[in-house]
């Protein structure tokens, strides 16, 4: 059978806009989507994004906004998917935890879970945090008593809930790990979720008894199915009853650090006991700040990813933000950053390249081409570098070689000025700059995927280059 690929990305809470913390990680999954559809073929990827909808926090904000729930549900998830398709995100699917689809899936792996004897009721008293969605031990909360995250005070509460036995797989969580020490990356994460296992894995409340909106719990409907617990099928339930099924068997997510317990504990437990295959990968990235400080609405400091898209364009905030550092690390975001590595990088360093290189084919030949064989490669491995850095999800790594050879582009005209050369040398000279933005063209196809239409358009045909356009505007 031939390799596929299944890339999903978090379904994102709606009570709320995007922000570009929600972009970066869709981005830079897109961006992974469009490695391998050029790799092994559009057919056998398949890219899932959606929407987290039977949340608490999603109630409130619907009876903040005076809408009805439905009504906003449905508003707030087009505005979600419509920043998708603006910003350039190539999804195939977009699941709504509020899909009958995803209800009859979700009802189906409950009963296998509950078939195999894993769920048991029992009285919760605790603590629960609306803005995570979650219950908080009181060793995790701050000085003040609050969520270290919301920086709000919990709510108490004494509640009949049901049980997911998620004590009985720690050891087979270990070992899975162990055997398969690939499939969390990156190896930080890994240890820090080994470290958890091992302290002991408590049981997981799945239900709420208090909940105002969501799945009814199937054996007993007066709960409803806990939030996380549906959310984390929404991987699964979009491929079922669909001709792309056999896609689970390649499952990788991308997730941010904040749901990793959530992804590489209760997610693998809940499906080993559903005897359902577990995914092959799960790849926890950074969050970053800006300008060194949290971004929180609070805080004023809040960027939307179609601000930056209107002023730069869609395929510099897509490189722009993914950049910025690692994938899998912390880092910064700022605006002033932004904008400068805009008018080095961008419009100074690749729009720069292309438009002289093509004007100087126009001066020195009157556009006229030399002869490039079809397989001559570029030399020096930029293509192999670029793709095992996609390969293993090394994102800002990529965009380094592709700027590095941007870069090894520009330094070459400006030291061997080609237009002062003999004719013999010359063309030798700007032979090795066609055959290297040919290479920089096809990484174009997976880092800026709007931009390669120009540029293609620029390489020209096998006779003659194109007309020399402006790729990034200056600002
Ligand atoms: O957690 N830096 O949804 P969510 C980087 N519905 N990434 C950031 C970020 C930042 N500052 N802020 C947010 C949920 N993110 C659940 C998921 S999945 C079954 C259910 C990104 O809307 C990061 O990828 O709170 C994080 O994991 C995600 O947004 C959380 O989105």
């Amino acid at each position: 059978m031939s390799q596929e690929v299944y890339l999903t990305t978090p379904i994102y809470y709606v009570n709320d806009v995007p922000h570009i913390g929600h972009a970066y990680c869709t981005l830079a999954t897109d961006t992974l989507v469009r490695y391998w559809r050029k790799k092994i073929g559009k057919e056998n990827v398949f890219f899932l994004t959606g929407t987290d909808e039977n949340s608490q926090k999603t109630v409130d904000a619907a009876k903040a906004s005076g809408k009805d729930i439905p009504e906003y549900l449905d508003e707030m998830a087009g505005i979600w998917k419509s920043t998708w398709d603006q910003i350039g995100v190539s999804y195939d699917d977009f699941i709504r935890t509020t899909e009958k689809r995803h209800w009859g899936v979700v009802n189906e792996v409950f009963k296998k879970i509950h078939g195999k004897g894993d769920i048991y009721k029992d009285t919760y008293v605790g603590k629960y945090c609306t803005g995570c969605e979650a219950f908080i031990k009181d060793s995790e909360l701050d000085e003040h008593g609050y969520c270290p995250h919301h920086k709000r005070p919990p709510q108490l509460l004494e509640e009949e809930n049901y049980f997911f036995r998620l004590s009985k797989y720690q050891d087979e969580l270990i070992k899975w790990y162990k055997n398969q020490p690939e499939q969390l990356m990156p190896d930080s994460r890994r240890n820090e979720v080994m470290s958890f296992i091992k302290s002991g894995l408590e049981d997981v409340s799945i239900s709420r008894e208090t909940a105002e909106f969501g799945i009814p719990l199937p054996i007993d409907p007066k709960h409803k199915v806990y939030v996380w617990f549906d959310a984390l099928i929404n991987y699964y339930s979009a491929l079922q009853g669909t001709k792309y099924e056999h896609f689970w068997e390649s499952a990788q997510h991308i997730i941010g650090k904040d749901i990793i317990r959530f992804h590489c504990v209760i997610w693998p437990a809940m499906l080993m006991s559903a005897g359902i295959e577990l995914p092959k990968n799960v790849f926890a990235h950074g969050f970053f700040t800006i300008d060194g400080v949290k971004m929180s609405k609070s805080l004023g400091n809040v960027i939307s990813p179609l601000e930056l898209s209107e002023k730069y364009g869609n395929d510099a905030l897509r490189v722009g933000l993914l950049s910025s550092f690692e994938f899998g690390n912390d880092g910064d975001f700022s605006l002033a950053h932004f904008d400068d590595f805009y008018r080095t990088k961008l419009s100074g360093g690749v729009g720069n390249l292309f438009n002289r290189v093509i004007t100087l084919f126009h001066k020195l030949w009157d556009g006229k081409k030399p002869y490039i064989e079809k397989s001559q490669k570029s030399g020096e491995g930029w293509e192999e570098r670029f793709s095992q850095a996609l390969e293993k999800k090394r994102v800002k790594e990529a965009l380094d070689v592709f700027f590095e050879m941007v870069d090894a582009c520009n330094r070459h005209i400006n030291d061997v000025q080609p237009w002062k050369l003999d004719p013999p040398d010359a063309r030798a000279s700007m032979n090795k700059l066609l055959t290297m933005l040919v290479t920089l063209t096809d990484m174009a196809e997976v880092i800026l995927p709007e931009s390669v239409v120009k540029m293609r358009k620029m390489l020209g045909d096998d006779e003659k280059v194109g007309d020399a356009e402006i790729l990034f505007e200056r600002k």
